[in-house]
């Protein structure tokens, strides 16, 4: 995409002042993300190219993040930094259309800060504070919300994914994986039993942010207290576990994402205290006992999801997630499983760390 055509699609755009740069930015998996810097008193914005072969309907996708930001917004003191704004393109869309491509602008949040890695228990509680506080913003909001991603934390939906995958085996690659296949199998029975405590009721179903890793988080420059979750292309309905369990899946993992040592790969307690802490103290008194008793377990299960979503895009060709390297979903796969492990190892612990909150 070079600069004239990037500058073409803003200018579909409701952008104020004068467009004086438009740079690629962040490190997602999924979309393009543009920074687009105007002349000095008029805003900044993000311009996202949304991966529409993920996302298959990205219009609904935007009624979602329109509908819920417009909810946040009539709650929160300073609108335009404690939430998205989404611009709408100069024909009223809240989107563009070119070359069957989608893409979306929102207002640069000034003066904010993201990380690809917590480097401090404070940043840790933060970013738990941070998703307490976007699921109590939600929690009246009774619109409905169009579903963007099919069982995207549905396991039992996964497994139907994974199983055609793995008979398709579209690239061969099944032969040379068979010991990270049975990881995944081993652990299928147990996964979908926790699962069904959210099928049938006894775990709650909220309006949940559902990719809640500390990148699409944005804390405050300055003071370094959370500011808001952004990447909002995943709100829906699920239960707000996943939330807490995604998050602790990157805020206390001691290595990489894609670590290709292993040995950096572990769940680190105190972060995962920290993190625990700003989350219950802003969700505590809402979440019913039996929330509380999956919590930690929330941890293990999106992190077994991880693997099996790394795993089954390897097997599948690689292409769901951007990938740097031939074997990059492989290492993901593989970091990802050491640290569900160091998860399990420890699970007591995290269980008694959410007992003993409050006490
Ligand atoms: P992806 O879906 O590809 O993960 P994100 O929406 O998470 O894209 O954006 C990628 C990065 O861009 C974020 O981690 C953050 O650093 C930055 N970013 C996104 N939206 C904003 C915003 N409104 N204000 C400031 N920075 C933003
Ligand atoms: C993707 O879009 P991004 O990079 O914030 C993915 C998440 C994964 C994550 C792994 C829509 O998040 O589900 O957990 O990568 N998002 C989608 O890093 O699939
Ligand atoms: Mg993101």
């Amino acid at each position: 995409m070079n600069s004239a055509q990037l500058s073409e699609i803003v200018s579909a755009f409701q952008i104020e002042g004068k467009v004086e740069s438009i740079e690629s930015l962040g490190a997602g998996f999924i979309n393009d993300t543009f920074v687009i810097r105007t002349s000095e008193g008029t805003p900044d914005y993000i311009l996202q190219r949304k991966n529409h072969l993920i996302f298959p309907d990205v219009p609904g996708m935007m009624d979602n993040i329109k509908a819920v930001t417009h909810h946040i917004k009539s709650k929160v003191q300073d609108p335009l930094r404690e939430t998205l704004t989404v611009i709408p393109a100069k024909d009223g869309k809240l989107y563009v259309e070119k070359d069957g491509n989608f893409w979306a602008v929102c207002l640069f949040i000034p003066g904010s800060m993201s990380y690809e890695r917590a480097q401090t228990p404070e940043l840790a509680y933060q970013g738990g504070v941070g998703i307490g506080q976007f699921q109590t913003l939600l929690a009246d909001f009774d619109e409905s919300l169009n579903e963007t991603i099919k069982g995207f934390h549905n396991i039992r939906w996964r497994f139907c994914q994974w199983d055609e995958t793995i008979k398709a085996d579209p690239v061969g690659r099944v032969a040379e994986v068979q010991e990270e296949i049975s990881w995944i199998e081993s652990r299928r029975e147990q996964m979908l039993a926790f699962w069904s405590l959210v099928e049938d009721g006894t775990i709650p179903t909220r309006v949940t942010h559902n990719d809640t890793k500390i990148s699409n988080i944005l804390f405050d420059k300055e003071s370094g207290k959370v500011l808001c979750a952004i990447d909002l292309d995943t709100v829906m309905s699920s239960t707000s576990l996943n939330d807490f369990g995604d998050a602790i899946r990157s805020y206390a993992n001691t290595g990489a994402e894609d670590d290709r040592n292993l040995d950096n790969v572990e769940l680190d307690i105190n972060m995962f205290h920290a993190y625990t802490s700003g989350y219950l103290s802003q969700r505590y008194d809402t979440l019913t006992p039996s929330e509380l008793e999956w919590l930690a377990f929330s941890a293990r299960y999106i992190t077994y999801e991880q693997v099996l979503r790394f795993l089954m895009d390897y097997i599948d060709g690689d292409k769901y997630y951007k990938t740097a390297y031939a074997e990059h979903n492989l290492v993901r796969t593989r970091a990802q499983y050491k640290l569900l492990t160091s998860m399990e190892r420890q699970y007591e612990h995290m269980c008694r760390i959410i007992r003993e909150y409050r006490k």
